[in-house]
């Protein structure tokens, strides 16, 4: 089959939905149809990762350093009440998307960000839509979104409506048999795939409830261990003296903390990394200038006793006596805030020769960036197929669900449970295995859930059987091992639902056990 997605489709599974839909498109009702035509559009587009979180924890920050531009206005204005998509295209173009469908051109401000206030009433926007040349947007489009709990009511609906359900026109006709989508089928096709989610040192009980919150949000889809991932952001914040263990070091205090929200936030994210995004968005989007290393190349020249004092707070640091202008320290404050300020001292004391551009790169490093890409890459982009096949077959099923005729939903369904029974789906039943047990919609004995989250959330197979790095022979023995308790779980000792779960888990293992016995 060829169609005009196909070329960009994230891998056989995303394949195999497309075609389900192209299949099925001439055999049902032209709303459905339409349906199935906004999910293969969506099955054709990047990943779309949703960055989200509480008010002020740094999610524009991220985006702009994950971008690797400083673009997302941060801070103030009404646009960090907005939602905002960051998507590739040939051209840097801004476009503000009215509730009407209606769209208008935004003019870049002069520093190349959106502008913060956009000239127009508010009330009427649905959100933003950026399209950036910046080559990172080519493999996933991130959605900035206002922070969840704030009590503007107003800007946490938009969220809701965009992550949910991307309203780009009301229902102006809703006849039957109008190829317009209605809200149902808005809902079922829109959301995003993928979740950030920005956490900062406060982590609370609540916090988990806004992950909840946020996971209703995307619609038909729970977020989960498969793609969902947690930054704990602000790392230069934590009082290290605060954290037992910590031995007065901020970046392991940080790390310690983290490990303790991953287990808060356990199971709906995969992992929680610590963070700077303010000093990794500075480093990575140009913000950092030679300036600002000269600048930081005096302050290492002070007595150490004198540049200690000024490090001790914002205001110390800015209002002290001294020879680098009070307006330089606060710019370096703003980019660098006084944990990078001291870190970039630290490395030019260390090598005094060292060049703006390798104090810029130690900035980096020391933000704590590059293992969230990673874990961006590893956690979302190796498993786009799987997750875009998954989220796609979520939205068919719920556009099958609102459906008024009952043939219609039963041949959907059919060639579903068809799609399904096909080894090469077994992939998406895993998933959808691992998202019933993550999201607790099937119950299962802690250590059950633990052993299904890992040979879920693993594209390894020493890791999926927890034991990376072991022999084959020991890692096929255990496979057929666990293979077979799986089965008789199944069979004996489990609940309907929880039986389902096995049969899903036992043929994973199983064919696991093909392969390392096979290569
Ligand atoms: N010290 C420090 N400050 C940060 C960090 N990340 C962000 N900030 C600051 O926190 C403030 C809020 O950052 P934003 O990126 O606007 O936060 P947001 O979550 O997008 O905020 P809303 O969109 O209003 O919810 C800004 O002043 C940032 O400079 C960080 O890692 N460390
Ligand atoms: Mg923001």
């Amino acid at each position: 089959m060829t169609s005009p997605e196909q070329g960009r489709l994230a891998g056989p599974l995303s394949m195999s939905v497309a075609n389900l839909c192209h299949r099925l498109q001439p055999q049902v009702s032209a709303r459905t149809a339409a349906g199935f035509a906004e999910v293969l559009r969506r099955l054709g587009a990047p990943l779309q990762v949703a960055v989200a979180g509480r008010i002020k924890s740094g999610k524009s920050t991220l985006v702009n350093a994950l971008i690797g531009r400083r673009v997302a206005p941060t801070d103030i204005g009404e646009c960090t009440r907005l939602v905002t998509r960051f998507q590739y295209g040939t051209v840097d173009r801004v476009e503000i998307v009215f509730t009407d469908g209606r769209k208008q051109v935004l003019p870049f401000a002069a520093d190349g960000m959106i502008p913060a206030e956009l000239g127009v009433d508010i009330e009427k926007v649905s959100h933003i839509e950026a399209y950036l040349t910046n080559a990172v947007l080519q493999g996933m489009t991130v959605i900035d979104t206002p922070g969840l709990g704030s009590l503007d009511a107003a800007s946490v609906s938009r969220t809701e409506q965009l992550l949910g359900a991307a309203k780009h026109r009301k229902d102006e006709d809703d006849e039957e048999g109008s190829d317009e989508l209605d809200d149902t089928s808005r809902n079922a096709v829109a959301g995003a795939e993928a979740v950030l989610y920005v956490v900062t040192q406060g982590v609370r009980a609540d916090d988990q409830q806004a992950l909840a919150a946020f996971t209703a949000a995307t619609a038909s889809r729970e977020a989960g261990p498969v793609n969902a991932i947690a930054v704990l952001n602000k790392a230069d914040t934590i009082a290290p003296e605060s954290v037992e263990g910590a031995d007065g070091d901020v970046w392991k205090a940080a790390t310690i903390l983290s490990e303790k929200q991953a287990s808060t936030l356990k199971p709906r994210v995969a992992d929680v990394l610590p963070v700077i995004g303010l000093i990794a968005e500075s480093a990575e989007s140009g913000g950092f200038t030679s300036a600002d290393a000269e600048a930081l190349r005096q302050l290492a020249e002070l007595d150490d006793d004198v540049l200690q004092t000024m490090l001790i707070s914002a205001d110390i640091f800015t209002s002290w006596e001294c020879d680098v202008p009070a307006g330089t320290r606060l710019r370096l404050l703003e980019k660098l805030d006084l944990f990078g300020v001291s870190h970039a001292v630290e490395a030019i004391r260390k090598e005094p020769e060292i060049t703006a551009g390798a104090l810029r790169r130690s900035l980096l490093d020391a933000s704590g960036l590059e293992a969230v890409r990673q874990r961006l890459s590893i956690v979302f982009a190796a498993r786009a197929d799987g997750i875009k096949a998954a989220a796609a077959l979520a939205s068919v099923t719920a556009l099958a669900h609102a459906s008024a005729d009952p043939a219609e939903r039963q041949r959907v369904h059919d060639a579903i449970e068809v799609l399904l029974a096909k080894p090469e789906a077994h992939q998406l039943r895993l998933l959808e295995a691992l998202t019933l047990v993550a999201s607790g919609a099937v119950d299962m004995p802690e250590d059950l859930s633990e052993e299904v989250l890992r040979v879920g959330s693993n594209a390894d197979i020493g890791a999926q059987l927890g034991k990376p790095g072991a022999p084959r022979s020991e890692l096929a023995a255990h496979a057929l091992e666990r293979a077979g308790w799986w089965r008789s779980f199944a069979s004996f000792g489990a609940t309907p639902a929880q039986s389902r779960v096995a049969h899903v888990v036992h043929r994973a293992y199983f064919l696991m056990w093909q392969q390392v016995r096979e290569a």
